[in-house]
Protein backbone atom coordinates (compact mmCIF):
# COMPACT_ATOMS: atom_id res chain seq x y z
CA UNK A 1 0.00 0.00 0.00
CA UNK A 2 1.23 3.43 -0.74
CA UNK A 3 2.06 5.90 2.15
CA UNK A 4 -0.76 8.16 2.51
CA UNK A 5 0.75 11.99 2.68
CA UNK A 6 -2.53 13.12 4.47
CA UNK A 7 -2.01 14.73 7.83
CA UNK A 8 1.36 13.87 8.29
CA UNK A 9 4.12 16.36 8.88
CA UNK A 10 6.09 17.48 6.17
CA UNK A 11 9.47 19.97 6.92
CA UNK A 12 11.33 21.42 3.94
CA UNK A 13 13.94 23.38 4.12
CA UNK A 14 14.61 26.19 1.22
CA UNK A 15 10.92 26.23 0.45
CA UNK A 16 10.53 30.13 -0.41
CA UNK A 17 11.38 29.33 -3.93
CA UNK A 18 11.95 26.82 -6.99
CA UNK A 19 11.83 23.16 -6.07
CA UNK A 20 11.20 23.70 -2.28
CA UNK A 21 8.16 25.89 -2.79
CA UNK A 22 6.63 23.87 -5.27
CA UNK A 23 7.44 20.77 -3.09
CA UNK A 24 5.15 22.40 -0.01
CA UNK A 25 2.13 23.15 -2.70
CA UNK A 26 2.67 19.32 -4.14
CA UNK A 27 2.21 18.28 -0.46
CA UNK A 28 -0.16 20.45 0.30
CA UNK A 29 -2.22 19.26 -2.64
CA UNK A 30 -1.62 15.60 -1.19
CA UNK A 31 -3.06 16.77 2.51
CA UNK A 32 -0.03 17.11 4.43
CA UNK A 33 1.01 19.53 7.23
CA UNK A 34 3.50 21.89 6.90
CA UNK A 35 6.84 23.28 8.76
CA UNK A 36 8.88 25.55 5.85
CA UNK A 37 11.78 27.11 6.62
CA UNK A 38 14.22 29.75 4.99
CA UNK A 39 15.62 32.95 5.46
CA UNK A 40 12.99 35.14 3.35
CA UNK A 41 10.16 34.68 5.69
CA UNK A 42 8.04 36.76 3.18
CA UNK A 43 7.66 34.51 0.59
CA UNK A 44 7.09 31.48 2.85
CA UNK A 45 4.48 32.87 3.88
CA UNK A 46 3.16 33.58 0.54
CA UNK A 47 4.21 29.91 -0.17
CA UNK A 48 2.01 29.04 3.03
CA UNK A 49 -1.30 30.84 2.14
CA UNK A 50 -1.19 28.79 -1.06
CA UNK A 51 -0.42 25.48 0.07
CA UNK A 52 -3.57 26.41 2.68
CA UNK A 53 -5.70 26.69 -0.49
CA UNK A 54 -3.96 23.39 -1.80
CA UNK A 55 -5.40 21.88 1.15
CA UNK A 56 -2.93 21.63 3.57
CA UNK A 57 -4.19 21.26 6.99
CA UNK A 58 -1.61 23.08 8.72
CA UNK A 59 1.15 25.31 6.90
CA UNK A 60 4.01 26.76 9.27
CA UNK A 61 6.04 28.73 8.83
CA UNK A 62 9.56 30.07 10.32
CA UNK A 63 12.85 31.63 9.98
CA UNK A 64 15.84 29.25 9.30
CA UNK A 65 19.11 29.83 7.70
CA UNK A 66 20.66 26.34 7.66
CA UNK A 67 24.28 27.86 7.87
CA UNK A 68 24.09 28.75 11.40
CA UNK A 69 24.23 25.72 13.96
CA UNK A 70 21.60 28.24 15.96
CA UNK A 71 19.48 28.96 13.32
CA UNK A 72 19.12 25.34 12.73
CA UNK A 73 18.57 24.48 16.64
CA UNK A 74 15.98 27.33 16.95
CA UNK A 75 14.21 26.09 13.93
CA UNK A 76 13.83 22.37 15.46
CA UNK A 77 12.88 23.95 18.72
CA UNK A 78 10.15 25.60 16.98
CA UNK A 79 9.29 22.74 15.48
CA UNK A 80 8.75 20.52 18.38
CA UNK A 81 6.28 23.11 19.68
CA UNK A 82 4.49 22.14 16.76
CA UNK A 83 4.28 18.37 16.81
CA UNK A 84 6.21 15.30 18.22
CA UNK A 85 6.95 13.32 15.14
CA UNK A 86 8.38 13.88 11.76
CA UNK A 87 6.66 12.09 8.28
CA UNK A 88 8.72 13.64 5.74
CA UNK A 89 12.63 15.76 5.78
CA UNK A 90 13.08 17.11 2.79
CA UNK A 91 16.95 18.66 2.50
CA UNK A 92 16.30 21.36 -0.05
CA UNK A 93 18.05 24.56 1.03
CA UNK A 94 21.14 25.31 -0.79
CA UNK A 95 22.42 26.31 -4.43
CA UNK A 96 25.96 27.58 -6.11
CA UNK A 97 27.14 30.74 -6.02
CA UNK A 98 29.54 31.74 -9.09
CA UNK A 99 31.32 29.24 -11.72
CA UNK A 100 34.56 30.67 -11.91
CA UNK A 101 37.79 28.11 -12.12
CA UNK A 102 39.27 27.01 -8.83
CA UNK A 103 42.08 29.56 -10.09
CA UNK A 104 39.89 32.51 -9.52
CA UNK A 105 36.91 31.32 -7.08
CA UNK A 106 36.16 33.32 -3.68
CA UNK A 107 36.40 32.05 -0.29
CA UNK A 108 32.85 33.68 0.12
CA UNK A 109 31.37 31.71 -2.79
CA UNK A 110 33.05 28.45 -1.53
CA UNK A 111 31.71 29.11 1.91
CA UNK A 112 28.07 29.44 0.81
CA UNK A 113 27.98 26.35 -0.74
CA UNK A 114 29.61 23.96 1.62
CA UNK A 115 27.90 25.80 4.30
CA UNK A 116 24.45 25.21 2.96
CA UNK A 117 24.45 22.09 0.31
CA UNK A 118 26.79 19.75 2.87
CA UNK A 119 26.74 21.05 6.52
CA UNK A 120 22.96 22.49 5.86
CA UNK A 121 22.03 19.26 5.05
CA UNK A 122 24.21 17.48 8.32
CA UNK A 123 23.19 20.05 10.89
CA UNK A 124 19.03 19.97 10.01
CA UNK A 125 19.08 16.33 9.72
CA UNK A 126 21.03 15.82 13.18
CA UNK A 127 18.51 18.23 14.46
CA UNK A 128 15.43 16.54 13.05
CA UNK A 129 16.20 12.82 13.99
CA UNK A 130 14.93 12.47 17.76
CA UNK A 131 11.78 13.28 15.82
CA UNK A 132 12.16 10.46 13.24
CA UNK A 133 14.04 7.54 14.70
CA UNK A 134 10.92 5.97 16.66
CA UNK A 135 8.56 6.68 13.17
CA UNK A 136 9.10 3.65 10.87
CA UNK A 137 8.80 4.52 7.26
CA UNK A 138 9.20 8.47 7.62
CA UNK A 139 11.89 9.66 5.26
CA UNK A 140 15.07 12.06 4.95
CA UNK A 141 14.76 13.03 1.03
CA UNK A 142 17.94 15.05 0.76
CA UNK A 143 18.40 17.24 -3.00
CA UNK A 144 21.67 16.39 -4.74
CA UNK A 145 22.44 17.06 -8.37
CA UNK A 146 23.72 15.52 -11.40
CA UNK A 147 26.80 17.85 -10.62
CA UNK A 148 27.65 15.11 -7.50
CA UNK A 149 27.89 12.52 -9.79
CA UNK A 150 29.76 14.59 -12.95
CA UNK A 151 32.13 17.18 -12.69
CA UNK A 152 32.31 20.10 -15.05
CA UNK A 153 34.50 23.26 -15.21
CA UNK A 154 34.15 25.92 -12.97
CA UNK A 155 31.88 24.18 -10.35
CA UNK A 156 34.42 22.36 -8.50
CA UNK A 157 32.74 23.94 -5.02
CA UNK A 158 29.36 22.99 -5.91
CA UNK A 159 29.93 19.40 -7.69
CA UNK A 160 32.44 19.17 -4.39
CA UNK A 161 29.50 20.03 -2.19
CA UNK A 162 26.97 17.88 -3.63
CA UNK A 163 29.02 14.93 -4.16
CA UNK A 164 29.18 15.04 -0.38
CA UNK A 165 25.19 15.58 -0.19
CA UNK A 166 25.53 12.14 -1.94
CA UNK A 167 27.71 10.55 0.78
CA UNK A 168 26.10 11.81 3.57
CA UNK A 169 22.82 10.17 2.15
CA UNK A 170 24.56 6.77 1.88
CA UNK A 171 26.13 6.86 5.17
CA UNK A 172 23.26 8.24 6.79
CA UNK A 173 21.17 5.20 5.49
CA UNK A 174 23.90 2.50 6.56
CA UNK A 175 23.40 4.57 9.79
CA UNK A 176 19.82 4.53 10.42
CA UNK A 177 19.33 0.99 8.96
CA UNK A 178 16.79 -0.82 11.03
CA UNK A 179 15.01 2.21 12.45
CA UNK A 180 13.01 1.89 9.33
CA UNK A 181 13.54 5.35 8.17
CA UNK A 182 14.47 5.90 5.04
CA UNK A 183 16.74 7.87 3.20
CA UNK A 184 17.13 9.42 -0.33
CA UNK A 185 18.46 11.77 -2.64
CA UNK A 186 16.85 13.20 -5.89
CA UNK A 187 19.22 14.22 -8.37
CA UNK A 188 18.52 16.71 -10.92
CA UNK A 189 20.41 18.18 -14.08
CA UNK A 190 19.43 21.28 -15.76
CA UNK A 191 15.60 22.63 -13.72
CA UNK A 192 14.79 26.51 -14.44
CA UNK A 193 14.10 27.66 -10.91
CA UNK A 194 16.34 30.71 -9.40
CA UNK A 195 19.30 28.30 -8.90
CA UNK A 196 21.29 30.25 -11.88
CA UNK A 197 19.94 33.62 -10.58
CA UNK A 198 21.94 32.96 -7.43
CA UNK A 199 24.65 31.57 -8.91
CA UNK A 200 25.07 34.81 -11.17
CA UNK A 201 24.48 36.82 -8.14
CA UNK A 202 21.12 38.55 -9.88
CA UNK A 203 22.33 38.77 -13.56
CA UNK A 204 18.76 37.61 -14.77
CA UNK A 205 20.06 37.84 -18.09
CA UNK A 206 22.77 35.49 -17.99
CA UNK A 207 20.44 33.09 -16.03
CA UNK A 208 18.53 33.44 -18.57
CA UNK A 209 20.96 31.58 -20.87
CA UNK A 210 21.70 28.70 -19.51
CA UNK A 211 18.24 27.25 -20.36
CA UNK A 212 17.89 29.48 -24.10
CA UNK A 213 17.21 26.56 -26.38
CA UNK A 214 15.98 23.62 -23.94
CA UNK A 215 13.44 22.40 -22.53
CA UNK A 216 14.44 22.35 -19.13
CA UNK A 217 12.98 20.58 -15.98
CA UNK A 218 10.63 22.94 -13.88
CA UNK A 219 10.30 22.99 -10.08
CA UNK A 220 6.90 21.00 -9.86
CA UNK A 221 8.79 18.09 -11.82
CA UNK A 222 11.61 17.77 -9.04
CA UNK A 223 8.00 17.91 -6.36
CA UNK A 224 6.45 15.18 -8.47
CA UNK A 225 9.54 13.00 -7.60
CA UNK A 226 9.17 14.06 -4.16
CA UNK A 227 6.21 12.94 -3.57
CA UNK A 228 6.23 10.11 -4.85
CA UNK A 229 9.64 9.02 -3.63
CA UNK A 230 7.88 9.60 0.22
CA UNK A 231 4.56 7.68 -0.77
CA UNK A 232 5.83 4.62 -1.88
CA UNK A 233 5.11 2.01 0.52
CA UNK A 234 7.19 1.65 4.21
CA UNK A 235 9.27 -1.07 3.30
CA UNK A 236 10.23 0.69 -0.44
CA UNK A 237 13.43 2.90 0.14
CA UNK A 238 13.83 5.06 -2.87
CA UNK A 239 18.03 5.31 -2.63
CA UNK A 240 18.85 7.48 -5.39
CA UNK A 241 16.83 9.21 -8.07
CA UNK A 242 18.71 11.07 -11.36
CA UNK A 243 16.45 12.85 -13.39
CA UNK A 244 17.27 15.29 -16.02
CA UNK A 245 15.14 17.14 -19.11
CA UNK A 246 15.37 15.13 -22.39
CA UNK A 247 17.68 17.65 -24.17
CA UNK A 248 20.60 17.32 -21.22
CA UNK A 249 21.60 13.56 -22.42
CA UNK A 250 25.09 14.63 -20.31
CA UNK A 251 25.83 17.34 -18.42
CA UNK A 252 28.18 18.55 -21.75
CA UNK A 253 25.69 17.75 -24.08
CA UNK A 254 22.99 19.92 -24.23
CA UNK A 255 20.74 19.96 -27.57
CA UNK A 256 19.73 23.67 -28.01
CA UNK A 257 17.00 24.83 -30.74
CA UNK A 258 18.01 27.80 -32.69
CA UNK A 259 14.80 29.72 -34.18
P1 LIG B 1 16.23 28.40 -5.74
O1 LIG B 1 17.30 29.41 -5.70
O2 LIG B 1 14.97 28.72 -6.45
O3 LIG B 1 15.88 27.94 -4.24
C1 LIG B 1 16.87 27.79 -3.26
C2 LIG B 1 16.21 27.75 -1.92
O4 LIG B 1 17.22 27.52 -0.93
C3 LIG B 1 15.53 29.06 -1.57
O5 LIG B 1 14.29 28.80 -0.98
C4 LIG B 1 16.47 29.69 -0.56
O6 LIG B 1 15.73 30.45 0.40
C5 LIG B 1 17.04 28.46 0.12
N1 LIG B 1 18.28 28.74 0.80
C6 LIG B 1 19.48 29.13 0.28
N2 LIG B 1 20.37 29.33 1.27
C7 LIG B 1 19.73 29.06 2.43
C8 LIG B 1 20.12 29.10 3.80
N3 LIG B 1 21.34 29.45 4.18
N4 LIG B 1 19.21 28.75 4.73
C9 LIG B 1 17.96 28.39 4.37
N5 LIG B 1 17.53 28.34 3.11
C10 LIG B 1 18.41 28.68 2.16
O7 LIG B 1 16.89 27.11 -6.39
P2 LIG B 1 16.35 25.59 -6.54
O8 LIG B 1 14.97 25.44 -6.11
O9 LIG B 1 16.72 25.17 -7.90
O10 LIG B 1 17.35 24.88 -5.54
C11 LIG B 1 16.94 23.99 -4.52
C12 LIG B 1 17.99 22.91 -4.38
O11 LIG B 1 18.09 22.18 -5.59
C13 LIG B 1 19.40 23.40 -4.07
O12 LIG B 1 19.97 22.53 -3.13
C14 LIG B 1 20.11 23.29 -5.42
O13 LIG B 1 21.49 23.14 -5.28
C15 LIG B 1 19.45 22.06 -5.96
N6 LIG B 1 19.51 21.82 -7.40
C16 LIG B 1 19.06 22.75 -8.30
C17 LIG B 1 19.08 22.47 -9.65
C18 LIG B 1 18.64 23.46 -10.67
O14 LIG B 1 19.09 23.36 -11.83
N7 LIG B 1 17.74 24.37 -10.36
C19 LIG B 1 19.54 21.17 -10.14
C20 LIG B 1 20.00 20.28 -9.11
C21 LIG B 1 19.96 20.60 -7.80
P3 LIG B 1 16.17 31.83 1.03
O15 LIG B 1 17.03 32.55 0.04
O16 LIG B 1 14.86 32.52 1.29
O17 LIG B 1 16.88 31.46 2.29
C1 LIG C 1 22.26 22.30 -10.68
C2 LIG C 1 22.47 21.67 -12.00
O1 LIG C 1 24.11 21.37 -13.92
O2 LIG C 1 23.88 23.60 -12.98
O3 LIG C 1 22.58 21.42 -9.66
O4 LIG C 1 25.05 21.91 -11.76
S1 LIG C 1 23.95 22.16 -12.68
Amino acid sequence: MPTNLANQWVLVTGASSGFGAAAARAFAREGSKLLLGARRVDRLEAVATEANKAGSPAAHVHALDVAQTKSVNEFVAWVKTKTDRLDVLVNNAGGAKGIDPVAQAKDEDWEFMMQTNVLGVLRMTRACLPLMVNNPGSTILNIGSIAGHVAYEGGAAYCAAKAAELKITQALRLELSGTGVRVGTIDPGLAETEFSIVRFKGDTERAKKVYEGINPLTAEDIAEALIWAASRPPHVCIDEMLIKCTDQAAIHKVHRRTK
